[in-house]
């Protein structure tokens, strides 16, 4: 008797076990009905952002919507990692979303290709009502019961039913229990550094050229690449590079092109030696700034990318190191969200070896507001950014800490 009810016991704990194994090994993004997944990224000089709205059910339609402030459209191909499975559609950006299938729940990438350049976005679909530990929940109590039911029915309620039936509600309760920790997005304690190397293709870009930035991202422990970044304010990696003296300067979200590789396609107009820092964001772990170099040759050029010097409101207005000081800007335009939030600024020491980025408050219709603190004494480059009318602007400032 006591071998068959650890025998049963033991099925148990493997069914639930095996049953609980893709859980455990989710890194991925997830897409789950109302919570749309947004990433944006940089296709050439367009940022584009993809809106993935998830399945209610599958098999079902995983939409696909495009927003870009220039016209672009985009070759998708969805392809569940679980069985191979694929599906394809495009979609322009402001235009109807495209319908791309689902078979299954779990792990899937979609490959999107813009031109001549391709992005692999990974995540999971997750789809409420068929969550295994649901089922194994649901399935445990209906064991439970029926054994019990069983037991009272035939008036000999065996040791056997009365142990089957205690397994089994017992499982049902721990996954009940458990539930709420069973989620795919559920923190369970940071994940390494990764390390980050910057490169260049061409190893000495020219200017007016298009290049590529790459950044290859290792596990700091394992060295193995870092294939896991999480999405946050819409990118999976918020990328700057701006020229040594500031006078260029990009924000730019670049495309996963292989595990654990970041790279963008980028053209600058004027030659020396340029800063590049990336903030990227592991799964369930903090934030992190790395940071890089390079040089470009050639001679100086218009640069194609606009920016709207301003003068902001600073508050105090003698700035003091270690104080916060709050800086308002005024907008050209209403301000729409970009990257989920109304404003952002990037903020520069003169050397490069501090970069801040904070987020803004929208103070009435068509000025912005944020509150920073400067670390030390000295000259800082700030640019704010925001959307208005439909485009990105971008105004730069200086900033001088006396003392
Ligand atoms: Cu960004």
């Amino acid at each position: 008797m006591k071998s068959i009810k650890g025998r049963m016991l033991g099925v148990l704990v493997a069914a639930f076990l095996l049953v609980l194994w893709p859980v455990a090994t989710a890194r991925a993004h997830v897409v789950e009905p109302g919570v749309d997944l947004r990433v944006t990224q940089t296709f050439g000089a367009r940022e584009v952002t993809l809106v993935i709205a998830g399945a209610s059910q599958v098999p079902g339609a995983l939409r696909v919507s495009a927003h870009a402030p220039q016209p672009v459209s985009l070759e998708l191909e969805l392809r569940s990692l679980t069985d191979g499975s694929r599906s394809t559609g495009s979609v322009s950006a402001g235009r109807e979303p495209a319908a791309l299938r689902a078979e299954h729940a779990g792990p899937h990438e979609l490959r999107v290709r813009a031109g001549a350049e391709v992005s692999v976005l990974m995540f999971r679909v997750v789809v409420p009502e068929s969550a295994p530990w649901t089922m194994v929940m649901d399935g445990a109590f209906l064991v439970a019961g029926l054994l019990l039911v069983g037991g009272v029915l035939a008036r000999s309620v065996s040791r056997l039913l009365v142990s089957g039936a205690s397994a089994a509600a017992g499982v049902a309760v721990k996954v009940m229990l458990l539930m709420p920790y069973l989620s795919p997005t559920q923190p369970a304690g940071g994940r390494p550094y990764a390390q980050g190397r910057f490169s260049t293709l061409p190893a000495r870009p020219v200017t007016g050229a298009e290049f590529t930035l790459a950044l290859r991202l290792a596990d700091g422990a394992t060295g193995r690449p870092v294939d896991d970044l999480a999405v946050h304010h819409e990118a999976a990696a918020h990328v700057v590079v701006t020229s040594e003296d500031g006078a260029v300067f990009r924000h730019v979200h670049p495309l996963r092109t292989a595990p654990g590789v970041l790279a963008v396609r980028l053209s600058l107009p004027r030659p020396g030696r340029y800063l590049a820092y990336a903030e990227i964001e592991r799964q369930e772990s903090g934030g992190q700034l790395l940071t890089g170099a390079f040089e470009v040759s050639g001679t100086a050029r218009p640069d194609a990318y606009v920016q709207q010097p301003v003068t902001p409101r600073l508050t105090p207005a003698v700035l003091v190191a270690g104080s916060p000081v709050t800086i308002e800007v005024g907008a050209q335009a209403p301000v729409q969200p970009w990257l989920g939030m109304p404003g952002h600024l990037i903020v520069r020491s003169r050397d490069g070896a501090h970069l801040a980025h904070a987020h803004g408050t929208a103070a009435g219709t068509s000025a912005l507001r944020f509150t920073l603190t400067l670390p030390e004494p000295g000259r800082y480059l700030a640019w704010v950014q925001y959307a208005a009318g439909g485009r990105l602007m971008t105004s730069p400032f200086t900033m001088e800490v006396d003392r």
